[in-house]
């Protein structure tokens, strides 16, 4: 019998070590953990690998909070995030990240600790079906027995290795989920896309749980990824006659941009696309499109790249019937026809002529002639997305909240490229602290920003907690727009219908808290700026800080 298979071990451990060392092998670097008994193996297997440094291992008490900083791990560096949690309620609070994931495609390996079979259905502690627990938002969803001896040999340890890489390559959108086990109905209409997302190995252990034998870091694994699965990619070729304008939304990426340039088109890029830059990008398309000038009557073909949900006007011009609409695949984002109309769905597109430059001269003047009538010195929701965009360079980070000041920013930021993230799989307001914080863990040198309503900052106030023990982000700074509540519920139709205090109480419900207080309860720095000129200081200030603007 190797040492490995000492009677001081127990097969979970045996296993959980050979597990978490094939991550490691693999390349996954990332693993993110809450405490718990029943997933006490590979607790200790994690703590071994990251003691020898060969993973960054983060902890946090709230899974919700866990699964989000996991997400933003993945965002911020395009691997896959290794998360831990034992069983129950546990498994459950990762729930809303798994969503956003999987409609964001961002790889996620959730190793979820469960009882093994003997001990299901029969009322035991912290036991409830997790098989299945994330219905169609998981790519794959494997229940793996509790390991026994004869499990963990030579054979059984080869296999626990392949389990590792099966669940690295569809997390990653390299090999297709077994779809009697992924739903269909995460995937894409488009069958033969393969997208990145969650994975779920749900893992029984029966006791002894764990053993401090085998220490995961000294193990020799043999892992290995399999073979990419190749996708046809689909072509398109577009007349030159028909006038076309570019909408990018979140997901589009440097593509669009590239897109637009090569063919002299209109960019109407949200700030979540990473295209919202370069000199075709049309700045206020927003106002433009509401507007429905006479230029955007002669638009006759929308070629979309990404998800675009941040405004109505964007999705009214794709419902239009003279506009042809063609949209480009994305992996990440999905499947993007709203307005069921896209004549195809293609990864490449060509014109057969040249397009006519006085197509995109005019939408420049257009851009050009909107004025905006505030004083720009006022602390209004505008100046402060001024002045974010002007302090964040391209060393630094930036996270928009789901709510008004994305919009905000939609309808005026400037065209720059820098690194901006969002939520926008399902665009919620949770998790966006503890995003922002795992975007961070790649960002040591410049400053990731968050900028967020006063709702979302408090529906995600536990993640200020971050990881006690471990890596901290360096210099994080989040920017609170306290306007006392969800004022963008203004917007709404009905708003106007109710009477004040009928929306306040079921819309905008407005908080109390003491921010203040609040950065101080969990050792973040605060500052409260009341003009311009105090949030340009503000926002140079290194390490944690909450930068509160009240525009009560
Ligand atoms: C998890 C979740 N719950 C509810 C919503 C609905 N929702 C959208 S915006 C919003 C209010 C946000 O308020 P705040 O963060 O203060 O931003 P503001 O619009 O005031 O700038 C709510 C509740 C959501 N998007 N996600
Ligand atoms: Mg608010």
């Amino acid at each position: 019998m190797s040492q490995q298979n000492s009677s001081e071990s127990s097969p979970a451990q045996i296993f959980a070590a050979q597990l978490l060392a094939s991550f490691a092998k693999l390349g996954v670097r990332q693993f993110f953990l809450a405490p718990g008994a029943r997933s006490q193996a590979l607790a200790i297997a994690a703590g071994q690998l990251a003691a020898a440094g060969l993973i960054d291992l983060h902890v946090h008490l709230d899974e919700r909070s866990l699964g989000f900083n996991a997400l933003g791990s993945a965002l911020g560096s395009g691997e896959p995030s290794v998360v831990i949690t034992t069983s129950g309620t546990a498994v459950a609070n990762l729930h809303p990240s798994v969503l956003e994931a999987s409609h964001s495609g961002l790889p996620l390996i959730l190793l979820t600790a469960d009882r093994p079979a003997e001990l299901r259905g029969v009322g035991s502690n912290q036991t409830t079906n997790q098989v299945g627990i994330f219905g169609d938002a998981v790519r794959e969803c494997i229940d793996v027995p509790a390991p026994t001896m004869a499990d963990v040999d030579e054979a059984g340890l080869h296999e626990v290795s392949g389990l590792a890489a099966r669940a690295v390559s569809i997390s990653l959108g390299w090999t297709r989920p077994d779809q009697s086990s992924a739903n269909p109905g995460a995937a894409t209409a488009d069958d033969d896309l393969v997208r990145p997302g969650p994975v779920q190995l749900n893992l029984c252990f029966r006791e002894p749980l764990s053993a401090t034998e085998p220490n995961a870091a000294e193990l020799k694994v043999v892992a290995a990824l399999p073979e990419r699965t190749k996708v046809e990619p689909r072509f398109a070729v577009l007349s030159a006659s028909v006038p076309t304008v570019v909408v990018a939304g979140a997901g589009a990426g440097e593509h669009a941009v590239e897109f637009a340039e090569s063919y002299g088109l209109p960019l109407l890029a949200e700030p979540s696309s990473g295209a919202r830059y370069g000199s075709n990008a049309i700045l206020h398309y927003r106002a433009l499109l509401a507007e429905q000038s006479a230029l955007v009557g002669e638009i006759g073909r929308v070629v979309v790249y990404g998800k675009p949900t941040l405004g109505r006007a964007a999705l009214t011009l794709l419902r239009r019937e003279a506009v042809e609409v063609y949209v480009v695949r994305s992996a990440t984002m999905g499947h993007f026809d709203v307005s069921r109309r896209a004549l195809a769905q293609v990864d490449e597109l060509v014109f057969d002529d040249e397009v006519p430059f006085a197509w995109l001269a005019k939408w420049r003047e257009l851009d050009a002639a909107v004025v905006s009538n505030e004083a720009a010195t006022k602390l209004s929701r505008p100046g402060i997305v001024r002045e974010v965009w002007a302090a964040t360079g391209g060393e630094d980070d930036l996270v928009l909240g789901a709510s008004r000041m994305i919009r905000e920013a939609d309808a005026m930021a400037p065209a720059k490229a820098i690194r901006i993230f969002a939520n926008r799989g399902l665009a919620g307001i949770d998790g966006t602290i503890a995003t922002a914080n795992g975007i961070a863990l790649h960002n040591p040198e410049g400053t990731t920003r968050v900028l967020l309503g006063d709702l979302t900052l408090l529906h995600d106030a536990g993640s200020l907690a971050g990881d006690a023990l471990g890596a901290q982000a360096t210099n994080l700074q989040v920017i609170v727009v306290n306007d006392g509540g969800g004022s963008i519920f203004e917007s709404l139709e009905m708003a106007n219908q109710i009477d004040a205090e009928a929306f306040n109480r079921l819309f905008r419900t407005p908080q109390q808290v003491d921010i203040w207080g609040l950065a101080g309860a969990y050792g973040w720095q605060h500052e409260l700026v009341k003009n311009l000129d105090e949030l340009r200081t503000a926002l140079t200030i290194n390490g944690r800080v909450i930068i509160e603007i009240d525009l009560r």
